[in-house]
């Protein structure tokens, strides 16, 4: 056993998003949501869970900043629901939506709390959707006219900004493969909505500039699973860097970084990228302070001829959290030590990382060790990546509340706090205890 011991200043936080704690997605006149409408259709949510009451988290913000200081976060990551502030998307401002938010930052600020804000983790403004949503390629300017409002209103106290929340998974898993809002099922308009992603981002990026927002920062967060080939044959390798670039941070940093679309995908996939997209990638090349990476699971890769650019998962015996996702810690440092080797961010932030099981209460106590485990394996990893020239400055566990998880409802926890869905109380979870102990020492044995 030895002492992991983190760098002085090492950003401690826990992570959340709107739609998955709020609760309340009509109060106060906000619009719906993709995610409300999407929630409310029959048959595309476990049990026909939705997030009409979620965590409450509307009403009981200030209780859950109580929790936070208590564990000890030193900041907080959550996300704006855009349909709070634009109820039509675009236009007419609902200042009660504004003041919510204005209200969790002061609250946040007064705990000793730094906000982490995220724009956009996926609730789209239904009125939006209506006009084609992310594949109109217009969605670059309603998002850019949101973001600097957001500027505007919290700048003066918010420093580090969040553009989108795993593009990826909003373009293919709500465009592609229709798990997710708005649930549509088009390669054609999955490959569009990336390029209208990365459009709107970086037009923000330059609005973020142009308010000078002071000491302001502003990054993207980007989904990861480590993919390693099945084999050494080189058909493995190929498939699984083809994964690497098509579902990983390269699809959207390289362009960011280097003006144009990973190789394997303009080899591979560029048919399905909207006609002369080439004339957007100087546009979206665009310098940003900091890459936020979220990792929770690995896949070994094997060519599939059959299948979307060629790949198939194989089983390799690792042990599987609650999700069915393999717990594969060594995935986490090589994409950490990837991002810096390829793309040089100044800063990487992990701004998600975290694992489901079936958490139980014993005599208001979650003795959730597997959590533990997952949390140590995982940070020792991170750390390592520090270790070894990743410019790691902090780490969001996801999350710090039990909440709605998507397409999969209520059935599976995530949180280092427990939530008992039908009274609203809160338990701080054993890896809760934990991981305030990582905090306070900024270190832990392992
Ligand atoms: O709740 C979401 C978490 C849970 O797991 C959060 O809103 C998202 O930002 C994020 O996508 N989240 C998440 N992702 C894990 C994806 C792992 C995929 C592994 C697939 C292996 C078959």
């Amino acid at each position: 056993m030895s002492e992991k011991v983190f760098p002085k200043d090492f950003m401690w936080g826990a992570a959340t998003a709107s739609y998955q704690i709020e609760g309340s997605p009509l109060a106060d006149g906000a619009g719906p949501s993709i995610w409300h409408r999407f929630s409310h259709t029959p048959g595309n949510t476990y049990n026909g869970d939705t997030g009409d009451l979620a965590d409450d988290h509307y009403n009981r913000y200030k209780e859950d900043i109580a929790l936070m200081k208590e564990l000890g976060l030193k900041a907080y990551r959550f996300s704006i629901s855009w349909s709070r502030i634009f109820p039509n998307g675009k236009g007419k401002i609902n200042e009660k939506g504004v003041d919510f938010y204005n209200r969790l930052v002061d609250e946040l600020l007064k705990a000793n709390i730094t906000p982490f804000v995220t724009l956009y983790h996926w609730d789209l403004p239904a009125a939006l959707q209506d006009l084609g949503g992310w594949t109109n390629r217009d969605i670059a300017y309603w998002y850019t006219d949101y973001a600097d409002y957001m500027f505007q209103r919290l700048g003066d106290r918010v420093k580090n900004w969040i553009t989108l929340n795993e593009p990826w998974v909003m373009a293919f898993v709500g465009h592609f493969m229709g798990e997710h809002a708005p649930g549509m099922k088009d390669l054609y308009a999955a490959f569009s909505v990336v390029n209208n992603q990365l459009r709107a981002h970086s037009k923000t990026v330059k609005a973020f500039r142009e308010e000078n927002v002071k000491e302001g920062k502003i990054g993207i967060t980007l989904s990861n699973t480590s993919h390693d080939p099945a084999t050494d044959s080189q058909e493995d390798i190929d498939a699984a860097r083809l994964a690497h670039e098509w579902t990983n941070y390269p699809l959207f940093l390289n362009p960011i970084y280097n003006g144009e679309y990973p190789s394997g995908i303009k080899e591979h996939a560029s048919v399905f990228l909207p006609h002369n997209y080439e004339n957007d990638l100087e546009e979206i090349k665009e310098k940003i302070d900091f890459v936020g990476i979220n990792y929770y699971s690995g896949d070994l890769v094997k060519l599939d001829t059959k299948s979307f650019l060629g790949g198939k998962t194989v089983e390799r015996g690792l042990p599987k959290t609650e999700m069915g996702w393999e717990i594969y810690p060594e995935g986490f440092y090589k994409i950490l030590k990837g991002v810096q080797e390829e793309y040089n961010p100044k800063e990487v932030y992990v701004t998600e990382n975290g694992a489901a099981f079936d958490d139980s209460v014993v005599n208001q106590e979650v003795h959730d060790e597997n959590r533990i485990d997952y949390l140590k394996q995982h940070l020792e990893q991170a750390l390592r990546a520090i270790q070894n020239g990743v410019t790691l400055k902090g780490y969001f566990v996801w999350s710090l509340l039990d909440n709605f998880e998507w397409a999969l409802g209520y059935s599976k926890r995530f949180g280092i706090v427990y939530v008992d869905y039908k009274t609203q109380k809160r338990i701080i979870k054993d890896s809760g205890k934990w991981y305030s102990q990582v905090i306070k020492n900024n270190s832990f044995n392992f």
